[in-house]
């Protein structure tokens, strides 16, 4: 076949480095962006069997995230803009690891067992962030696309959410939106100014935002978007990438970690604050009063209030909808019990990753979810949307539950439902507080964070962790558990947990209790156990104060 002519032709202009062996883990690949030519030509040529066997447009983003500048990664986006289906990261982890020689026949066994027609059409997305070797490596997706004969669409500067929109807008033939940049911020900015233009308990000081782009893709994409916003918010952006260094000491994960503001942002005190990550796709919540104290909104926060937001406008419309929080073991445990015993809605928890949190979301009428970490989103199912359309359309309803069905579709249409989108969740909830007529200390004092910290351990192998119920619990070591519940014991309000990271070759602790003195000594007690049983490496893990 030509095709594998090609192939052949092209492998060798980006060739594997004999033994270099990588995972597609639950971000896709990432690593050195010196190690990654290769898999960027192979990633595109999957993308391009997939796109055969799903006889659909996929797309293929090219970032790594809040990774240092000289990391880069790539992620396969499947049709409906969700994370690539689990079953072809085996697929994309075999591709990505062998050697030159055996590549044909890595390629010929997937066609094979997929049952794959050559002779269908293809069609790829491909975007990238702002890494200086982004535009290399996005070329060697190109070449692995056209080495198998798709079509190819280059995106070029794209935030990771914008090309899962992009996908889904054109897999749905235009029905969840236009598949252009323009259709991307045309849509977002008109629900937004539907949403905040009879919010009469707004004052002006609600109108202005600080945007921390984490020197990356977000704060040129903000820029782009500030003219269709017609005044209606102005946004100052800090760290767009015009002096500082991508992700360094900036960026949602730097300021959720670190728990402060990020280097580069000048701000008074009250003054409402959000940060990006390097991709775009999480977003956290800041603000310092007026004794200096730095006040985080993390993904807890802001899903305390979107929840709380549409469950009250589901019941000014008199629409019987079933809400959820979908969290993971890192949500705070504060948030958890507002959530089940104040706002009464379902709170369910999976395993980390987007893809676990998504699943679970689908499962409702209306599924919010959100890692602490800031990435999350609304997903609506195709029978609630209908029946808030229904009402919106209603005629023989009263003028407040007319309202509230307006307001909700319009919610609906500011959101990116595809996967976590700080651009639509910083519309979404300036939004909010708009309608609300609440400050940023208002909606902080919905519920008290608990204090918390987390930490990491080198260990030789961090597979010997094995976790259970959505990794609350370790199953190994053997005593590992045992030690933790003890320890935990020992402080009030406590709780912690160990997993092995996913995207780095450590074992991550968290522990949070009713005081920060504790919260740390637990975290540190914890760590140490870590240590002893799971095979520490390096020096032992010291206190932090
Ligand atoms: C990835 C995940 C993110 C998760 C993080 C955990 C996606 C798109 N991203 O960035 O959801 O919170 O990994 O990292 O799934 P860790 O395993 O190193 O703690
Ligand atoms: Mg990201």
């Amino acid at each position: 076949m030509a095709h594998f002519e090609e192939v052949l032709k092209q492998s060798n202009v980006h060739p594997k480095p004999a033994g270099l062996v990588l995972q597609y883990g639950t971000a896709g690949f990432r690593t050195n962006a010196k190690q990654l030519d290769h898999i960027m030509f192979r990633m595109g040529m999957l993308a391009t069997l997939r796109s055969k066997k799903t006889k659909a447009t996929i797309g293929v983003m090219v970032t790594a995230s809040h990774n240092p500048e000289e990391d880069n990664g790539v992620k396969l986006i499947d049709p409906m803009g969700e994370m690539l289906t689990p079953a072809w990261e085996d697929y994309a982890t075999q591709l990505a690891n062998v050697e030159q020689e055996e590549l044909l026949t890595s390629l010929k066994d997937i066609i094979e067992k997929e049952a794959i027609q050559m002779s269908q059409e293809a069609n790829v997305f491909v975007g990238k962030d702002t890494r200086s070797s982004s535009a290399r490596l996005s070329q060697a997706v190109v070449d692995g696309v056209i080495a198998l004969g798709s079509q190819l669409k280059d995106y070029g500067l794209v935030t990771t959410p914008q090309l899962h929109y992009m996908v889904c807008c054109q897999n749905t033939q235009g029905k969840y939106g236009e598949a252009t940049l323009k259709g991307y911020y045309s849509k977002l900015c008109q629900a937004f100014i539907h949403l905040t233009k009879n919010a009469s308990n707004r004052t002006d000081d609600q109108k202005h935002i600080y945007v921390d782009g984490a020197n990356g893709i977000g704060a040129l994409k903000m820029r782009e978007m500030e003219s269709h916003l017609k005044n209606d918010l102005r946004i100052s952006i800090f760290n767009d990438g015009s002096r500082g260094k991508l992700n360094h000491e900036c960026g949602a994960d730097f300021v959720k970690v670190q728990q402060k503001p990020p280097t580069g942002i000048k701000i008074n005190s009250g003054d409402r604050c959000c940060s990006f990550d390097g991709d775009a796709d999480r977003i956290v919540y800041y603000y310092t009063d007026s004794q200096g104290l730095f006040h985080l909104l993390d993904g807890d926060k802001i899903a305390s209030l979107i929840s709380s937001f549409l469950k009250e406008l589901t019941t000014q419309a008199g629409l019987d909808l079933v809400i959820a929080v979908v969290q993971t073991a890192y949500a705070n445990g504060s948030s958890t019990r507002y959530l089940e015993d104040t706002m009464k809605v379902i709170v369910r928890c999976t395993k980390t990753g987007v893809k676990h949190l998504h699943h679970a979301a689908q499962e409702f009428d209306i599924g919010v979810y959100f890692e602490a970490n800031g990435h999350g989103t609304v997903l609506f199912s195709k029978a609630a949307e209908e029946k808030i359309r229904q009402r919106a359309e209603d005629a023989n309803i009263n003028d407040e539950m007319k309202k509230a069905a307006l307001l909700l579709q319009s919610t609906i249409n500011v959101i990116n439902q595809t996967v976590g989108d700080a651009i639509a969740d910083m519309l979404l909830v300036e939004a909010i507080l708009a309608v609300r007529g609440m400050t940023v200390k208002q909606w902080d004092a919905i519920y008290s964070d608990l204090p918390n910290r987390q930490l990491k351990v080198k260990v030789s192998d961090r597979r010997v962790i094995d976790t259970t119920d959505a990794e609350r619990q370790a199953v190994s070591p053997a005593g590992l558990q045992e030690a933790i519940d003890s320890l935990v014991k020992k402080y009030r309000q406590a709780r912690s947990f160990v997993r092995p990271s996913g995207t780095e070759d450590v074992v991550r602790v968290y522990a949070e209790a009713d005081t920060q003195e504790s919260a740390d000594a637990l975290a540190h007690e914890v760590s140490l156990a870590v240590y002893r049983l799971a095979g520490g490496v390096g020096h032992e893990p010291k206190p932090l104060h």
